[in-house]
C-alpha cells in the first residue's frame, strides 16, 4: 500500500474523516500533522510546520502528502517544490476515490467531468497569473501554453458531456442486467468512517468467495452471503463526504448508482458522533438517498460503534433521530460483532416481506435457516 503523510485539522471528526478518505483511496496514513489553520497564503501551512514536515518526510519517505484542504495551484507548486514530493489536496483525493469506484460508463464519465472541472479551476488561476505577468514562466509554462492548456480542457469537457448524454440511455440496461441475475442485493451506505467496511467484513468474513464464473466478475467490494438459504450479494459503497464541493455531487451520486437497484440499503450511522454531527449527517444521508430514488422501506438503520457509548445514551440518540417507532433499527458493534446476527435477522425479515414467495419455498423444505 502507498504511504501517506496527512495534514489535517486538529479536530477528531476531521482527522477520522480524512484518514478514512486516505484509506478509501488506497493510502496507508503513516503520520498525521494536525493544524488549527490550513489556509495560509504561501504553503497552506506556516513556515515552522513546513520545516517540521520536511524533516518527517525525509525520514518516512511517503509516496504522497495529503493536504486536507483545497490548495491553489501556486500553493501546491510551492509545497511540491519545497518538499520534492507529490502533494494531493482534499479535492484531488476525493476524485481519486471516485475514479477507483466508478464502475458504469456513465459513472466514469461523471468522474472524468469532475476531474476536468478541477483542472479547469487550476487552469484559470494559471491564466490569471500569466496575464498579470506576476509569475512569468509559472510552473514552467508561459502565457501561450496556458491558453492552449485551458482550451484543451474546455474541449475535453465538451466531449465528455456529449458522451454522457448517450451513456444515460445505457444505464437502464446495466441495471436490469443485475436485477435479472435474481439475487437480493444489499448495499451499505453511510458517511466515511461510520464503519461500513468493518461491518462488511464482519458480516461476510466467514463466507469464502466462490470461484463460480458468475462471481468472478464482481468487484472486491461485493461479496456473496447466504441468508435463509438464499444467496444475497452485499456491497460496500463509496462513503458520504462532509463538505463535498457542488461540482462533485453528480460524480458522487453516480458512484452510488448501485443503491438505486439494491433491494436493501443498510445505512450505517456512527452513534458515537455528537448529537449535532449525528443529526447533520443523518439528514444529509436521507436527503441523498431520497434524491437517488431509494424508498424508505428499503432502509435498515444500523447504529454502529455501540461499544463506544454508554447504554443510557443509546436510547437518547435513537429518540433524537426519531427512529424509536422504526422496526428496522439496530445498534451494533462491527468491531466486536455484537448484534451482527440480529442484523442478519432483520435483513432476512425484510427479504421475506419484500418477497414472500421466496420465503414459502424455503419453509416447505423444512431446513434450518442460515
Ligand atoms: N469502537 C469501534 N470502532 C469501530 C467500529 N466499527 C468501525 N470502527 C472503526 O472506525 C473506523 C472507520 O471504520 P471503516 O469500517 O473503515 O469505516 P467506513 O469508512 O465507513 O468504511 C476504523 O478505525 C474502525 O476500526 C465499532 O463498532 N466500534
Ligand atoms: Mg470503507
Amino acid at each position: 500500500m502507498d504511504k501517506a503523510i496527512l495534514i489535517t485539522y486538529d479536530k477528531e471528526d476531521a482527522i477520522n474523516e480524512a484518514k478514512g478518505l486516505c484509506e478509501a483511496a488506497g493510502y496507508e496514513v503513516v503520520h498525521i500533522i494536525k493544524e488549527s489553520y490550513l489556509q495560509k497564503p504561501k504553503y497552506g501551512i506556516g513556515v515552522g510546520t513546513l520545516e517540521k514536515l520536511q524533516e518527517i518526510a525525509d525520514k518516512i519517505r511517503p509516496d504522497v502528502i495529503v493536504f486536507d484542504e483545497i490548495l491553489k495551484p501556486s500553493q501546491n507548486y510551492n509545497l511540491a517544490t519545497e518538499l520534492q514530493r507529490e502533494i494531493l489536496d482534499r479535492e484531488g483525493l476525493i476524485l481519486e476515490i471516485f475514479e477507483s469506484r466508478a464502475s458504469s460508463a456513465e459513472s466514469k464519465l461523471q468522474v472524468k467531468l469532475a476531474q476536468l472541472r478541477y483542472e479547469m479551476v487550476r487552469a484559470k488561476e494559471k491564466v490569471r497569473l500569466a496575464n498579470m505577468g506576476e509569475q512569468p514562466g509559472f510552473m514552467g509554462i508561459g502565457k501561450f501554453e496556458v491558453d492552449v492548456y485551458y482550451n484543451d480542457i474546455k474541449h475535453r469537457m465538451h466531449t465528455v458531456k456529449m458522451k454522457l448524454e448517450k451513456a444515460g440511455k445505457q444505464r437502464e440496461l446495466h441495471r436490469q442486467g443485475r436485477k435479472r441475475m435474481g439475487f437480493t442485493i444489499v448495499s451499505l451506505a453511510g458517511y466515511t468512517s461510520a464503519g461500513k467496511t468493518t461491518l462488511f467484513n464482519k458480516s461476510t468474513g466467514e463466507t469464502r468467495i466462490q470461484s463460480n464464473e458468475l462471481f468472478t466478475t464482481l468487484s472486491t467490494t461485493t461479496r456473496r452471503i447466504i441468508i435463509n438459504q438464499e444467496p444475497v450479494l452485499m456491497s460496500d459503497t463509496v462513503g458520504f463526504i462532509s463538505k463535498l464541493p457542488a461540482y462533485m455531487i453528480d460524480a458522487f451520486k453516480s458512484t452510488l448508482e448501485e443503491l438505486t437497484y439494491s433491494d436493501i440499503i443498510i445505512l450505517v450511522i456512527d452513534i458515537s458522533d455528537s448529537q449535532l454531527e449525528l443529526k447533520k449527517k443523518f439528514a444529509s444521508c436521507m436527503r441523498t438517498l431520497d434524491e437517488l430514488g431509494v424508498k424508505e422501506e428499503k432502509i435498515i438503520f444500523v447504529l454502529n460503534k455501540l461499544d463506544l457509548i454508554k447504554k443510557d445514551q443509546i436510547n437518547n440518540k435513537i429518540e433524537f433521530l426519531n427512529l424509536m417507532e422504526n422496526e428496522k433499527v439496530i445498534t451494533v458493534s462491527s468491531k466486536s460483532g455484537e448484534n451482527i446476527d440480529e442484523l442478519k435477522k432483520i435483513i432476512e425479515n425484510t427479504i421475506m416481506i419484500q418477497n414472500p414467495h421466496k420465503y414459502k419455498k424455503n419453509e416447505s423444505k423444512g431446513v434450518e435457516k442460515y
